[in-house]
């Protein structure tokens, strides 16, 4: 399966080889091997173009992750390996195709075009054969906007199926206004409240839950942070923890060095409107699965973060049923390494019920 999955993956980047390859180490733990199964196309539906085939796993999780790995925040797929524009069109056929949606074959032109004005058929070929690139570009990924969803129609507060909370990393305090997305076949959003919590009244079958906030700096990014990074950097911080190690690489290159110094004292002196990582992750926050006890059928996806690749921190559900609470999270402000991002600072929406 791990083979299956890796070359389903074919030209993904490293990050998402990592999670994949966890992921299937996981499902093979837990007992999950796959049954005899078709292929199963998934389509990332927020990052038009990119797609997935995956053999003999008949499992959506797996698709959620890998659209997860590549940047994109909406995923669809098909069990029934039919998509739009194919994946291998066979069940049980081991396929090797990362099939990136044969968007745009760079059709050599008909030769046996009648009449022989050379010119027009020249003009129609190779324009855009540049689109085809593999680059996992931080593309539009629909950052879940803070739209007003039309919402707080006061009901009775309903039987939350999926609930937690989010709190911020140097000193457990709630973290409001941190959008949850569930990806999956029933997207759904929900806003942390006051309190940090969030919850879904509805939530079922495969989906992958992720977090993102934007903005929010609140003076938390100073001098001092750069001061730490460099000290950090020295070998002078020996308990500098892998919690400030997310928060310093405000760069977003996997490792925290006297560039990120640079870019967060910019950033504090407003020469740098966002950081790198913050538009690669689309999101100025990173966040990280923090729970007491692991779901059945639920995986969580540690944040990775390399050169212009961001897998978001995520939970995974395989089949999910039934109310599972203390599904939080761990919240860290890019730049802050410091950890003194004060908590909620302007009256924050209230619970926004998915
Ligand atoms: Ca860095
Ligand atoms: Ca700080």
């Amino acid at each position: 399966m791990l083979d299956g999955m890796s070359r389903g993956m074919g030209m993904r980047r490293s990050a998402a080889g990592t999670v994949g390859l966890i992921l299937g180490s996981i499902l093979i733990a837990s007992g999950l091997v796959p049954r005899a199964a078709s292929a199963m196309c998934c389509a990332c539906s927020s990052c038009s173009g990119t797609a997935f085939c995956v053999d003999a796993v008949p499992n959506s999780l797996t698709c959620a992750t890998l659209c997860v790995a590549a940047g994109c925040n909406g995923t669809v797929f098909d069990s029934a390996d039919v998509c739009a524009l194919g994946c291998d069109g066979a069940p049980d056929v081991p396929t090797a195709t990362p099939s990136r949606t044969p968007t745009s074959s760079p059709s050599r032109t008909p030769t046996d075009t009648p009449t022989g004005t050379a010119t027009s058929t020249a003009t129609a070929t190779e324009t855009n054969s540049a689109t085809a690139t593999e680059t996992p570009t931080a593309s539009p990924s629909s950052t879940p906007s803070t739209s007003p969803s039309s919402t707080p129609t006061s009901t009775p507060t309903p039987m939350r199926q999926l609930s937690g909370h989010v709190r911020y990393y140097s000193d457990n305090g709630p973290v409001p206004g941190v959008t949850m997305s569930i990806v999956g076949m029933s997207p759904a959003i929900a806003m942390t409240d006051a309190d940090g919590a969030y919850g879904f009244s509805f939530a079922s079958g495969d989906f992958t839950l992720i977090p993102t906030k934007q903005d929010d700096v609140q003076n938390a990014i100073t001098a001092l942070d750069a001061t730490l990074v460099l000290r950090f950097q020295a070998g002078l911080e020996p308990t500098f923890t892998n919690d400030q190690k997310l928060a310093g690489d405000v760069t977003g290159n996997g490792s925290v060095t006297a560039l990120d110094a640079t870019r967060i004292l910019q950033f504090q002196a407003g020469l740098l409107p966002r950081f790198e990582v913050a538009n690669t992750c689309q999101s100025d926050w990173v966040f990280r699965p923090d729970l007491i006890m692991i779901p059945p059928n639920a995986t969580p996806i540690e944040p990775q973060i390399s050169t212009g690749v961001c897998v978001k921190g995520a939970i995974a559900y395989d089949n999910f049923s039934g109310t599972v609470p203390n599904q939080d999270f761990v919240g860290i402000l890019f730049g802050d390494t410091t950890g003194n991002w004060p908590g909620p600072s302007n009256p924050t929406p209230t619970a926004t019920p998915a």
